[in-house]
């Protein structure tokens, strides 16, 4: 099994217009290494100085692969940083909270998430009870793959250590989070799927009731640093914190936690992310002289759940399943297309995913521009080019499609994807994401991995011009 197509990016770089825009990047890639070293703290990077100020679990991932391509020691202690807030059980948290961060700068903290009350959180490590999509060990993988030669054997000592740490990761999902026993691992929490507000949970999320009391009063920090039009709703951050006040009630504990969540999603996303980093660990294990043949075998366990549970033929495409409610979603969001991610997907998913990422669903031309691609179908009546996951374009969901349409040879699309990335930058900077019309910034400025990732992008795409490169 494998890409359904040999890719050859080098072909398509050399051929399109997007070489030009590659060579003309200089001036963004100085600016993208300025953004990660103000947000670097010492020992990680922050997402972003204001909204963000402390460690967050895919933020660290991503920033690291695009700071390998500088500063490897650094890519490296990122992920060391955020792994020693990994908890017994082989969660890592979505936030590593930094006490050096001011008081009360982000909401909600660790006094709201008080995981001190469980007997898995690392002592002395104050973070949050929940994880986020498992993208690690892929990112470890590609750090690793961007060392320099004569660093190859500190980069491989500092694989051996990490690859204990990431299987207890995946053991972690595949253990404790696969109440189907499928093999799909299930979030808990929309702030798990790492797209928070996206339209893809309407369906749960706008159900659940918060009972009156049940959410003690507070104040959202989010708002000090953006505009409300750009954020959740008041309503859905009280959903938020009830879903967290519940974990909390059950100290966290994963098995309570499956009981007890009325959010419970087998997510494409997280899951196709799940499987890449898997095949990953086969390729780390191979690497670090550990026994590939068991994340062989999960990785074929998840690729078949993946196929077989999340893909809705009569909607030719992938849904998230509502556990609770025993539902596929239809809403047509940017999760449905995570499964390219999957080596050895069927050509004609690969070819359906395709055909709806050029369908006018995911490619407004409303107002004359568009930019790629955005979260949330454009012909969607909540379709919202300003709100959080409910529309506009983020970097790191157009990094995955990228990586995910190469490996199935789909060139074209994906260079697309890197030139419309670019053009956002260049119009609007470093931005947390982007108005899929206008091209217009939202969000925080400065952000980390809009910056990480577009140096991926980027360099990936240059290096891939140069004959002889490895990649
Ligand atoms: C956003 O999520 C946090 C909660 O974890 C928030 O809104 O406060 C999401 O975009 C998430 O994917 C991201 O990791 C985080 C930090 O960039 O911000």
């Amino acid at each position: 099994m494998g890409p359904v197509s040999k890719p050859d990016w080098t072909s398509h770089v050399l051929s399109s217009g997007l070489a030009a825009a590659l060579t003309a990047s200089d001036d963004l890639l100085a600016d993208a290494l300025d953004v990660l070293d103000t947000n670097w703290t010492g020992s990680y990077t922050r997402p972003s100085q204001q909204l963000y100020p402390h460690q967050w679990s895919w933020d660290s991932a991503f920033i690291a692969v695009g700071r390998s391509w500088h500063d490897a020691e650094r890519a490296r202690l990122e992920l060391e940083t955020l792994f020693q807030a990994q908890w017994r059980t082989g969660m890592v948290p979505s936030i590593a909270f930094d006490p050096a961060a001011p008081a009360g700068s982000y909401f909600p903290g660790p006094d709201v998430w008080q995981t001190e009350r469980s007997p898995a959180a690392p002592p002395g490590h104050p973070t949050s009870g929940i994880t986020q999509p498992p993208i690690h060990a892929r990112a470890a993988l590609e750090v690793h793959r961007h060392a320099h030669p004569e660093e190859g054997e500190v980069s491989l000592a500092w694989l051996r250590d990490l690859y204990p740490k990431l299987a207890a990761q995946h053991r972690h999902l595949a253990e404790a989070r696969n109440p189907t026993g499928t093999g799909l691992a299930a979030i808990v929490h929309p702030w798990e799927s790492g797209l928070d507000d996206s339209p893809a949970w309407d369906r749960d999320f706008d159900r659940i009731e918060v009972p009156a009391g049940a959410v003690l009063p507070y104040r959202r920090h989010d708002l000090d640093h953006a505009v409300p039009a750009d954020r959740p709703t008041d309503t859905d951050y009280d959903r938020f914190l009830y879903l967290l006040t519940l974990e909390r009630d059950v100290a966290y504990d994963d098995a309570r936690v499956l009981a007890a969540s009325p959010f419970l999603f087998a997510d494409p996303l997280f899951n196709a992310i799940y499987l890449w980093s898997e095949h990953a660990l086969v390729e780390i294990a191979d690497l670090v002289g550990a026994d590939p043949a068991p994340h062989r075998a999960a990785a074929l366990r998840i690729h078949e759940a993946l196929v077989l549970e999340l893909w809705v033929d009569a909607q030719r495409r992938f849904c998230p399943w509502d556990l609770r409610r025993d539902e596929r979603e239809p809403e047509d969001t940017i999760v449905s297309f995570a499964p390219l991610l999957d080596p050895d997907l069927p050509p004609a998913m690969v070819a359906a995913i395709c055909r709806e990422l050029e369908s006018p669903s995911f490619r407004a031309r409303r107002r004359g521009a568009h930019f790629i691609v955005p979260t949330y179908d454009d012909r969607a009546a909540d379709f919202d080019v300003d709100r959080y996951w409910r529309g506009p374009i983020w970097l790191n969901t157009n990094w995955l499609l990228w990586k995910g349409l190469r490996q199935h040879g789909r060139d074209a699309l994906a260079g697309e994807i890197v030139a419309s990335s670019l053009e956002l930058v260049r119009l609007s900077g470093f931005r947390e994401y982007f108005d899929p019309l206008d091209g217009s910034g939202h969000g925080s400025e400065q952000f980390s991995w809009s910056a990480a990732l577009l140096t991926d992008m980027v360099l990936t795409s240059r290096s891939a011009t140069i004959p002889g490169r490895r990649r």
